[in-house]
């Protein structure tokens, strides 16, 4: 009886080491020569993620929109490393045509955390949201990301426990994510008390401490710090990683004056389909799709070009702020 409890509490030791982890992670893991040059030589390199090309925009703007922001971060002195799962391969930096072949794959998955296994193990071509392009950028050795908006707290979560992934993420994986806020389909309020909890540096790029709301530029709610200057907003990011906190951060640029017409139009027609789902009792998963077709039709175009426009301006912050931080370390 003794030995086989010691027996099984061996085996149960033995298939809880991590000791293959990291080789597994080195064969799974690629990172293109061009963003191991620039890491090498000092240069800034911005993470892009691809849930938003597989799952966020359709064919053909999606791989526009693809190359657009790897064209934005360059021309602010960064490396694109777009991220995305193919082939049994977490892939950091993809060519034009591989941009081109998930952005045409109809099969692609969707992948946060929890689905980057088995999307690897069946060989599919994987999205990937905030929480595993962190995850990868991380590991990478990629410091500065740059998404539209982040996932969060969906409203009605007290029932339905939907909360992103993409929180979590950010209290263990210190990556900086820039982005233009919460989008109010979120409870914006539930998700920043979860990031508070979670200990996430949580910070705006504005003179006035006002958390974007990813078409608006204002919500009820502040960020930790509200700043204009990216060397700061760097010495706070480098200061937490060396006091080792865990932790990522948010910094959150709100949408920029010269789209702020178009952004309350959207925002508005956000309100409208949120009164129209409230009504008609839609809950659940079904809200998101609901509310995102609602909105696209209402605003006839102008919700996609104004997102597009998000994730441009915030792809030249991110490739500012990477600068910066690697100029620190040459
Ligand atoms: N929020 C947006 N636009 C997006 C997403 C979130 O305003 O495209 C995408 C991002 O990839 C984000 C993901 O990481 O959805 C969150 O999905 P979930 O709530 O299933 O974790
Ligand atoms: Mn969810």
């Amino acid at each position: 009886m003794r030995s086989s409890l010691s027996h099984i509490s061996s085996r149960l030791l033995s298939s809880s080491r991590p000791s293959s982890s990291s080789s597994a992670l080195n064969d799974r893991l690629v990172v293109s020569e061009e963003i191991r040059a620039a890491q090498n030589d000092g240069v800034g390199v911005v993470a892009l993620e691809s849930t938003v090309i597989t799952h966020g925009l359709p064919f053909p703007t999606n791989f526009e929109t693809g190359q657009s922001l790897e064209k934005v971060v360059r021309d602010n002195g960064a490396v694109p490393a777009t991220i995305a799962l193919i082939d049994g391969k977490i892939r950091v930096g993809l060519t034009a045509s591989e941009l081109g072949r998930i952005a045409q794959d109809q099969k692609a998955v969707k992948v946060s955390r929890r689905d980057l296994a088995y999307t690897l193990t069946k060989g599919l071509t994987g999205g990937t949201t905030v929480a595993s392009t962190m995850w990868a950028a991380h590991r990478a050795g990629i410091q500065v990301f740059s998404t539209g908006g982040i996932g969060g707290v969906h409203r009605g979560a007290e029932e339905t426990f939907d909360i992103s992934a993409d929180l979590t993420e950010l209290s263990k994986t210190p990556v900086t994510v820039v982005c233009a806020g919460i989008k109010s389909i979120l409870d914006v309020g539930k998700t920043l008390e979860v990031l508070e909890t979670q200990g996430v540096n949580t910070l705006v790029y504005s003179k006035d401490n006002v958390f974007p709301g990813f078409f608006s530029p204002r919500t009820p709610f502040s960020g930790q710090l509200a700043s204009e200057d990216l060397r700061e907003i760097g010495e706070i990011i480098n200061l937490s990683s060396s006091l080792g906190l865990p932790a990522g951060s948010i910094l959150a640029v709100p949408i920029p004056s010269h789209l702020a017409a178009e952004g309350k139009l959207v925002e508005d027609a956000i309100q409208l389909a949120l009164e129209e789902a409230f009504a008609q009792k839609i809950r659940g998963q079904a809200i998101t799709p609901f509310l995102l077709s609602r909105v696209a039709q209402m605003t006839k175009g102008i919700s996609m070009r104004t997102n597009v426009a998000l994730l441009e301006n915030n792809a030249r912050v991110a490739a500012q702020l990477a600068t910066i931080l690697s100029e620190k370390k040459r």
